[in-house]
């Protein structure tokens, strides 16, 4: 875990599907000053309708079959608000699943229990930017910080990260990821599936050794330059990419891309469309019928799956399908090629129908509602800004220049 990954916000097109692909682990500023206006404290006029401790430590769980895997994970404790807000699973190294309503108070105190600075940010979400878990608001070990927010954002899939400079990428593979899912009024009068039938399905790709540790960076300077791309997939922090659900019922699947930098063209196996109900923070305005969906790094979609008329015993299979990968495959050339190529053909998951079941929710024709902005109506319509996102000097650039440094940050702000 020595290797710097390096930070980076890249477009790619992609040049046989021609969509355009967002790896989203994020290039904020360089920071190494974590002084002390970054330890805030609990607000005595804060009334939290939810109080979590959220601890991020090292723990050895069983993933393998064999030797205890040695990961980073987050641990969650309710201080205050309904126990259904808070889902852990203890053998398992992904952190909570946190269910919180629009309009909620959150108060969460991140332990950083790691031999290393962190910081969490809350991917999606609108919050005061002293609670965005911005790279120079860095902890250290045994200490904590402190985040006070309302819930602002509308009802959709949302999750957290760490997020200190330089050390985002192995920080999330050695296993700090969760998810947090809000909802809303507007979604609640949908009746869609809840409970069982709302199924997060966070997607990751993992190598290990012979002892059953994790290994990352292992292409080396390949892998800074291209991003690290594990050898097997891994379904909600399990290796079996196995999923049981029930016939005669329907469920919304919450995918969420929490890989390093491998992306997926989900697709059913038998070429059966998906349903898409919902992408990163918000439900759709209506279902849609995709062949596909690509799936880039951070980003979430929700699917509906109907299985009413599936019988028990049947398997369905999600599959990455075939893409060509471009300039991110590279290693290729240089004989080091990830035994699971980027762009090449494998399953995802796994559902297993097996046992039937009921349940009575039905796809809604409309969704969500949105206050839409009329591009025709921008100030600077005749006079649009430009963004070039280029790589130089192995350094994405956005219009040629790269982050700056903390200080000259401060100052500027
Ligand atoms: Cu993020």
């Amino acid at each position: 875990m020595e290797a710097k990954e390096l930070d980076r916000r890249k477009f790619l097109k992609l040049g046989s599907t021609g969509a355009a692909v967002l790896i989203s682990f994020p290039f904020l500023n360089a920071c190494k000053d974590s002084s002390a206006e970054n330890n805030n404290d609990i607000s005595a006029d804060f009334e939290p309708d939810l109080d979590i401790d959220l601890t991020a430590k090292e723990v050895e769980i069983p993933i393998l079959k064999g030797n205890p895997t040695r990961v980073w994970k987050f641990e969650g404790k309710l201080n205050k608000g309904d126990s259904a807000a808070l889902q852990e699973d203890q053998n398992n190294y992904l952190g909570p699943i946190l269910l919180i309503r629009k309009g909620q108070k959150v108060r969460i105190r991140f332990k950083n229990q790691l031999p290393e600075e962190s910081i969490v940010h809350w991917h999606g979400m609108h919050v005061p930017e002293k609670f965005d878990g911005h790279p120079k608001d860095v902890i250290n070990n045994g200490e904590t910080y402190v985040y006070e927010f309302e819930i602002m954002n509308r009802a959709g899939t949302y999750w957290f990260h760490p997020h200190p400079h330089g050390r985002t990428g192995p920080q999330v593979y050695n296993g700090l990821a969760g998810m947090l899912l809000v909802t809303d009024e507007e979604e609640e009068k949908l009746d869609l599936p809840k409970g069982e039938f709302d199924v997060p399905v966070i997607i990751q790709d993992r190598k290990f050794d012979e002892n059953n540790q994790l290994v990352y960076l292992d292409r080396g300077r390949m892998d800074q330059m291209m991003g690290f791309l594990g050898n097997r997939i891994f379904i909600n922090g399990k290796p079996d990419k196995e999923l049981p659900l029930k016939s005669g019922c329907t469920y919304r699947l919450r995918f969420l891309n929490a890989s390093n930098s491998r992306f997926y063209k989900l697709g059913w196996e038998d070429g059966s469309p998906l349903t898409v109900i919902g992408i990163d923070g918000s439900l759709l305005e209506r279902p849609r019928s995709m062949p596909y969906i690509m799936l880039g790094v951070a980003k979430r979609a929700d699917i509906w799956l109907d299985l009413k008329n599936i019988p028990v015993g049947t398997r369905l299979t999600l599959k990455s399908l075939p893409f060509s990968a471009g300039i991110m495959n590279m290693g290729m050339m240089g004989g080091m090629a990830s035994d699971l190529p980027l762009g090449s053909e494998y399953p995802v998951l796994n559902i297993n129908v097996d046992e039937q079941g009921s349940n009575t929710n039905t796809l809604p024709d409309n969704l969500a509602v949105f206050n839409k902005i009329n591009p025709s109506e921008a100030i600077n319509k005749e006079n649009p800004r430009t963004f070039r996102f280029f790589m130089q000097r192995m350094e994405w650039t956005i219009n040629g220049r790269t982050w700056k440094q903390p200080g000259l940050l401060k100052k500027k702000l």
